[in-house]
């Protein structure tokens, strides 16, 4: 008897609702001496992170480390009109992230019903409001480990960019009030079932909502005094005591410091070193409990080739530890 090898599907979500910063290249026409415009807006909704990881042999790559591999296309967002979504408060773009995470949302929990191991690679942080969700609904005693600069905790109240990557986790607590757009998304995260690594960049009322909620983070502090090893051991202790639930992680790649991987939208210096934050991924995966992984945040849109082709791989090796590259 052969087993076959067990399934990931990779859930390729070019959405973005951040508006990139606009590179405007001024060139002067030389007959006329006009001065033409070459380039301009990204597309509102469109992020390629995710085209590049899978142009960069993101699939083969897992194909051999003996997973079968489903990927049928990245995820099109088309039908949603940005320009019909005014502000509501301050958010920016919410039916637009509000269809969106609800489609992943469900794109999600199919695979994670068939038993595959859904990888998603993002594009924003506003996401994974879908991947959790999906994750969750199958699997309700799974636990979140959540690798970022940034706690994405802020509420409807808190929040003052009205940047929904920046929101995601509230809403998965239920914390703040509550919006009818997002309806759909329902409070199945518990405070204690999610833990931070590598926070450093925490808004005032963020830290408020992570102290009165309870909810344990470990920041770049507690890893320059533990080391990383003793970190991800806390962590786990804490989320997953008994090592018996299912684990989503979710990793935003300006977890790593900017030196590591420069191509994201909001890099803060002193961040986790390659190593370290490899460690965290194969240390999840030796847990055998992985159930669901996101790689969010890498945005070719705002650096050049060289810092692009360096964050583009860096995620992918990133994603090739969670399913089981190891170093021997
Ligand atoms: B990311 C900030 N806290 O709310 C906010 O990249 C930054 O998904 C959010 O972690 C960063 O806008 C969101 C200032
Ligand atoms: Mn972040
Ligand atoms: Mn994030
Ligand atoms: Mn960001």
């Amino acid at each position: 008897f052969i087993s076959e090898p067990k399934t990931v599907a990779i859930v390729g979500c070019p959405f973005r609702h951040v508006l990139s910063p606009v590179i405007v290249v001024y060139r002067t026409d030389a007959s006329s001496g006009n001065v033409l415009i070459s380039g301009g807006q990204p597309r509102v909704g469109v992020d390629r992170g995710p085209i590049h990881m899978v142009e960069a042999g993101l699939i083969e790559q897992i194909s051999e480390l003996g997973w079968k591999v489903k990927f049928d296309g990245h995820h099109q967002f088309e039908d949603v009109n940005a320009n019909n979504d005014p502000p509501i408060g301050i958010l920016k773009n919410p039916r637009l992230v509000s269809r969106v995470t609800e489609a992943v949302a469900k794109v999600i929990e199919g695979h994670a019903r068939l038993g595959e191991l859904p990888v998603t690679l993002g594009g924003d942080h506003s996401l994974a409001m879908g991947t959790i969700s999906g994750t969750l609904s199958v699997h309700p005693e799974a636990c979140v480990v959540w690798v970022d600069a940034h706690a994405d905790i802020n509420t409807v109240e808190s929040t003052d960019s009205g940047n929904i990557h920046g929101m995601p986790v509230s809403f998965l607590l239920g914390l703040g009030s509550q919006i009818p757009e997002f309806s759909w998304v329902k409070p199945i995260l518990k405070t204690d079932r999610i833990v931070y690594i590598g926070l450093r960049d925490v808004d005032a009322g963020e830290k408020r909502i992570l102290r009165e909620n309870n909810i344990k983070a470990f920041s770049m502090h507690e890893v320059d005094k533990y080391g990383i090893g003793k970190v991800v051991e806390m962590a786990l202790d804490h989320v997953n005591p008994n090592r018996d639930r299912p684990i989503h992680l979710s990793f935003d790649v300006d977890a790593l410091d900017p030196s590591v991987a420069p191509s994201t939208g909001t890099p803060v210096r002193g961040g986790l070193t390659f190593r370290e934050g490899h460690f965290i991924c194969e240390a999840i995966c030796e847990t055998g409990l992985l159930a669901a992984l996101d790689l969010m945040e890498v945005n070719p849109s705002l650096a050049d080739d060289v810092s692009v082709r360096q964050t583009v791989q860096v995620g992918c090796s990133l994603v090739r530890s969670a399913l089981g590259e190891t170093l021997l």
